[in-house]
């Protein structure tokens, strides 16, 4: 079978791999090494000219990193991809190719505090400015662009609020301007939502989540054009130098391999808390993209497969009370991450989002009592009576 006729839950396995080039290996075998040795000096001068094919050195290239960067692009139906040694290396690299001193970013509105800390640094080290974008109309967008709009940033759904952006109406306006659009894809995986095939340009993932599923790797992964990912091979990679280690690459073409399975059973288990904690009376609002009542269902409905493993959701009381409802939890961990098999929940406006000034913090909708829980693949009914109990115990207090 041709690779780019496999069905997703084919490719998730095979893509990037012939066992017939290794041995007869099953398993990708990890190229545990740091260089690769050259026959003669000419050999190595022709590989650094580029004029023959071949390994060098391990952070420009490495067989068992080679496979994961081929399946990732395979996954995202893009032409090509490269993976980092975290989320953060990605988001680095490609916001660092795409950008210049004094150029400006549209940003989704909301996004991963630490990427927010970047923009920050390059605002005060490059003059490169940012405008937040609820991107719910074409206007919206267009009367942000600049001349020196250098791309548009998405995240979507966006951490921790679970917002959805319209990547469609997003790639049309940015396409009439000649704007690259990047979207980290990370609470979605390629499996519930693929923004290549809708136009845009760069997906970036913390593989860290859905990709690698275990908790046990930091990584990072990128799909897009052939020549822009070379040149960020060549450059913010290379040059910056955040590769992955083999090891961890294998770490990931495993886990990989059960991403449909998986991630079925997190959107199962998250709609299943979702439907419980709408009707807890300690609950005041519930954030989640499957939810028919979402206010972007429809867009949702329209651009992923599913609504995924991640619920936010408020409840009425204070910052106190959202602590103590993480504190009465046994079963569900408290820890920052997401899309292990273990349920994991978090404080994001004294956690992941902490960096966010106050004022900024809030108009994105991380108030104080929001919580983020990113349903695991334990039994439902369990990780619900984790959580109801919790609820019940704080309220009563
Ligand atoms: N992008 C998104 C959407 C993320 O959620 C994260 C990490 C990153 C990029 C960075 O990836 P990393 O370097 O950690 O692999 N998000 C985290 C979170 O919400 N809790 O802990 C980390």
């Amino acid at each position: 079978m041709k690779k780019d006729q496999m069905k997703m839950e084919t490719s998730v396995i095979h893509s990037g791999y012939d066992s017939k080039d290794y041995l007869g290996s099953l398993a990708t075998p990890i190229f545990q090494t740091s260089t690769f040795t050259f026959e003669t000096a000419e050999q190595g001068e022709s590989r650094f000219a580029g004029e023959e094919e071949g390994y060098i050195y391990s952070r420009l290239g490495n067989p068992t990193v080679r496979s994961l960067e081929e399946r990732i692009a395979a996954l995202e139906e893009a032409e090509a991809g490269l993976a980092f040694g975290s989320g953060m290396a990605a988001v680095s690299a490609i916001l660092l190719s795409l950008t210049k001193a004094n150029d400006h970013v549209i940003c989704s509105d909301g996004i991963y505090g630490c990427t927010y800390g970047l923009l920050k640094l390059m605002n005060e080290k490059y003059n490169i400015s940012t405008d937040f974008c609820a991107m719910q109309t074409a206007e919206q967008i267009e009367q942000l662009i600049r001349p020196e709009t250098a791309c548009i940033y998405i995240e979507t759904p966006i951490n921790p609020t679970m917002k959805i952006v319209d990547l469609e109406l997003v790639v049309k306006v940015a396409k009439a301007h000649g704007i690259p659009v990047v979207v980290d894809n990370t609470f979605s995986s390629p499996y519930l939502q693929k923004p290549i095939p809708l136009g845009c340009d760069v997906v970036i993932h913390s593989a860290t989540k859905y990709i690698g599923g275990h908790g046990d790797v930091i990584a990072g992964l990128v799909a897009g054009k052939k020549e822009f990912i070379q040149h960020v091979a060549m450059t913010t990679l290379k040059d910056v130098g955040g590769v992955i280690s083999p090891f961890d690459a294998w770490l990931l073409l495993r886990g990989v391999k059960t991403l449909p399975v998986r991630m079925d059973r997190h959107c199962d288990n998250a709609h299943f808390v979702m439907e419980q904690l709408k009707k807890h009376p300690f609950v005041k609002g519930v954030y989640y993209p499957g939810d028919s009542e979402h206010a972007d269902y429809s867009v949702a409905k329209k651009q992923m497969r599913a609504g995924g493993g991640v619920i936010a959701f408020d409840i009425r009381g204070t910052k106190k009370e959202a602590q103590a409802v993480l504190n009465h939890l046994s079963l569900i961990k408290i820890a920052v991450s997401l899309g292990d098999t273990e349920s994991l929940i978090q404080h994001p406006a004294t956690m992941t989002h902490s960096g966010i000034p106050e004022e900024e913090r809030n108009k994105m909708g991380i108030t104080d009592q929001l919580i983020r829980l990113s349903v695991g693949l334990e039994a439902k009914e369990d990780i619900w009576e984790d959580l109801k109990q919790a609820l019940d115990q704080v309220q009563s207090n």
